[in-house]
């Protein structure tokens, strides 16, 4: 068994997840590595946030260097000098948020480079190679993230497009060193989501995940469809909630009973000023910190906290220097992380609750 629950506080689960490359504490937060990289960040700063596992993906690094390069050089984790779990996401939600000239049957999905306008060809198969070249301790099987808007009878038959790609994928890897999950789709009607998941946990995958959310719905039916769709997952099986999200969207999504998050929120928003703290998210350049010498964040320990000023971030940022985008990153990367181990902690004195309510006192969406 590679997954163990090792505390619960009414839905919300502490548990520990072992991977060839060590063990993860859950409810984890994964910093996004797109293209073998955390933007800006060193795997040093990862380790200094205390990041357990980080995710890449199969569609960038297919593109460019390439998985049989990456694979000729030893692996991702040999490639990008990173000892501790990586996850690798498909390319199925790649190739639908940013391929061209997409074309999907029940074979694959046909889709042009968006980056040199270049042919290729996904099939389950295909991205389960591209995976097992870069060697991740996680694998993510093809799916259909179905676009926010998408019909009852269109949602319907990819559901079953992506059952049928989740059955190849896991019968082109039946079992070995990497773990492979599952992901439910189902868009936002509750027959079809259950339906989806009755047949993905039908196949023996080591972990499920739930995708097609936050893919532009509002916040409220976003909430509705993970607190309908968590319980309908093994309780003994990790969950992960695809590309969620703001600090309260992972509490409610711990609170549903998820173990596993990931977004480009806190490395994205900290390119652009937009910074976490426990008092709540602060733009960086206002003329307010001008003359701040207090640190951004006082109940935060991370290196950016410990040694700089809100007055010198600001000057950083406003004179565009390349450094901002490094103690920004490591900050934000550094709040989400502890978010989770709070939340971890409090799942252990059985207070998540309050630690939830906190949250939601300070970030309101
Ligand atoms: N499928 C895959 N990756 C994803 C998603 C999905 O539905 C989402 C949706 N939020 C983010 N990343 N394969
Ligand atoms: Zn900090």
């Amino acid at each position: 068994m590679s997954f163990k629950l090792v505390a619960k506080d009414k839905q919300a689960r502490a548990g520990v997840l072992r991977t060839a490359h060590g063990e993860i504490n859950t409810p984890i937060f994964m910093p996004v590595g797109t293209q073998a990289s955390v933007k800006s960040l060193s795997p040093n700063d990862l380790i200094e946030a205390k990041a357990q596992i980080i995710l890449g993906n199969t569609y960038h690094l297919y593109l460019r260097p390439g998985d049989e390069l990456i694979r000729d050089l030893g692996g991702l984790h040999n490639f990008m000098s990173w000892p501790k779990p990586i996850l690798t996401d498909s390319g199925g939600f790649q190739v639908f948020s940013l391929a061209k000239l997409r074309k999907l049957t029940r074979d694959g999905v046909e889709f042009s480079s968006h980056i040199d306008g270049s042919k290729h060809f996904f099939t389950p198969e295909k991205v389960m190679q591209i995976q097992k070249n870069l060697g991740s301790d996680i694998m993510m099987v093809l799916d259909e993230c179905v676009p926010y808007g998408a019909d009852y009878d269109y949602t319907r038959s990819s559901v079953g497009i992506t059952t049928y790609w989740a059955k190849r994928c896991r019968e082109f890897y039946p079992s070995g060193k990497q773990l492979l999950f599952g992901i439910v789709q189902g868009g936002f009607f509750k027959d079809l989501r259950e339906e989806s998941a009755r047949q993905i946990t039908n196949i023996p995958f080591d972990g499920y995940a739930i995708g097609g959310l936050s893919v532009g719905e509002p916040k409220a039916q976003m909430i509705e469809f993970l607190y309908f769709t968590a319980p309908l997952l093994p309780e003994d099986k990790p969950r992960y909630l695809m590309g969620v999200g703001k600090p309260l969207d992972i509490l409610e999504g711990i609170r549903a009973g998820v173990d596993m998050f990931d977004c480009v929120l806190p490395t994205r928003n900290a390119r652009n000023g937009t910074l976490y703290t426990s008092k709540g998210k602060i733009n960086i350049k206002r003329e307010e910190y001008k003359r701040d010498l207090s640190p951004l964040d006082p109940e935060c320990n991370c290196y950016t906290c410990r040694n700089f000023s809100k007055a010198y971030l600001r000057h950083l940022y406003t004179s565009r220097e390349l450094l901002a985008y490094r103690l920004n990153t490591l900050h934000n990367i550094t709040y989400f992380l502890n978010l989770v181990n709070q939340a971890r902690a409090s799942i252990f004195n059985g207070t998540f609750e309050n630690f939830y309510n906190h949250i939601k006192s300070i970030y309101t969406c």
